[in-house]
């Protein structure tokens, strides 16, 4: 218990190398190791006289967030040793350190058609009032033969709350897509109706002919039928959402645009590589992309490559300041939270003068010579 604590109340600092674009911490900001230690012990001496770990925790990751009530909360996705996800809010004064979880995890209601495993809730404070909770919601494939005990199908569960404690379960999304995942409900009714980005998928892992980030309508949340759903962000061959993408938090209001988050998947010969990218669309038509800077925006570093899922950066959850500052909350390799900050200055700048993908190599080159080009130009007049 003394050196959980000690670990809760670790403080974190800033890593010395920065991009100018986004600041890394020097520790993550949850981890299994942070779940209490009563989830995890039976702490009476005479039914545990070992002192054994009863429930194994093996990995916190993937979290929505939101700021509450001063608080810095994430929607931790615990998986147990057991492999069974759940959703744990953990609270920090100041968003980069001292995160502890609440006493109990989320117990989530049900709909009459049992979750079987639950997992990456993204957070949104929505104009109506709500607090939406939108996960994905896995079940066995009731199609697959019985010899076939892996394929699973994947949906989207929606819940909302007031105070983050009680949870309302709303029916999961019906959309046209055989499966769905990384739905992310919009904060803002567009034109009266809710707005849901989502990514529709043929299989539980590839998404086949589907795919791309979409977006579509829903007139009545209680009955989440999604309407006029069109993909808004496709794969794009040969670049880092070449196999598949998705959304990641829910998109930040600015002056210029809807700031997004998602992740992209490329394939290696190593296996699957996650990284985040971000994208703007229009104000008054979110459908409309008008800024993507080519590449990512954060990739695994040498600490975050390895983990249970290696080589993944995924993000749901990010929170904006008053006062323009950033914190985005990320997961490396299915393992571990961490954070980065930014300003919303800096990250504008970002999405609107990174160049753009040219697709070719040739394209590269060509963005790199024309801003030594620029260079060598500032440089001359200056002498
Ligand atoms: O293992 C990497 C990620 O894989 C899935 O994301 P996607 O559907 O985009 O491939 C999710 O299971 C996610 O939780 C996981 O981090």
């Amino acid at each position: 218990m003394e050196d959980h604590r000690k670990l809760i109340e670790r403080s974190n600092v800033p890593l010395e190398s920065s991009n100018s674009i986004f600041q890394r911490y020097r520790d993550p900001v949850v981890t299994a190791a942070h779940v209490p230690v009563s989830w995890r012990y039976d702490l009476n001496a005479v039914t545990n006289p070992y002192g054994m770990e009863r429930v194994m925790i093996n990995s916190a990751f993937n979290p929505g967030a939101i700021k509450w009530n001063g608080k810095y909360l994430l929607a931790v996705r615990v998986e147990g040793a057991d492999r069974k996800s759940f959703i744990a809010i953990a609270e920090s004064p100041n968003g980069i350190d001292n995160f502890e979880f609440w006493e109990y995890p989320v117990e989530l209601p049900e709909t009459a058609d049992p979750d079987v495993n639950v997992y990456d809730m993204r957070l949104t404070a929505h104009e109506d009032g709500w607090i939406y909770g939108v996960f994905c919601t896995e079940r066995k494939d009731p199609d697959a033969p019985g010899s076939d005990t892996g394929a699973a199908v994947a949906n989207a569960g929606i819940a909302r709350t007031k105070d983050l404690k009680n949870w309302e379960r709303l029916p999961d999304l019906i959309s046209d897509s055989g499966q769905q995942r990384n739905v992310v409900l919009h904060p803002e009714f567009v034109n009266g109706r809710y707005a849901m980005y989502t990514r529709p998928q043929d299989g539980f892992i590839q998404v086949g002919n589907g795919g791309g980030i979409g977006l579509g309508y829903i007139k009545d949340i209680t009955n989440p039928v999604v309407e006029d759903e069109k993909i808004i962000q496709e794969k794009v061959y040969h670049t880092v959402y070449e196999l598949k993408n998705g959304l990641g938090p829910a998109p930040l209001k600015t002056k210029e645009g809807w700031l997004h988050l998602a992740h992209g998947v490329r394939n290696t010969a190593a296996g699957l590589r996650y990284t985040l990218y971000m994208f703007m669309t229009d104000l008054n038509d979110i459908s409309r992309v008008i800024y993507q800077p080519g590449g990512y925006f954060m990739a695994p570093n040498e600490r975050e490559i390895t983990g249970d899922v290696s080589n993944v950066l995924f993000s749901n959850g990010w929170i904006m300041e008053e006062d323009g500052r950033v914190f985005i909350y990320y997961a490396s390799s299915d393992t571990r939270c961490h954070v980065v900050t930014s300003h919303i200055d800096q990250l504008l700048d970002y999405v609107k003068n990174t160049p753009t993908d040219r697709f070719t190599s040739a394209g590269s080159v060509r963005t790199i010579v024309e801003q030594i080009e620029r260079n060598k130009e500032l440089f001359r007049d200056r002498a």
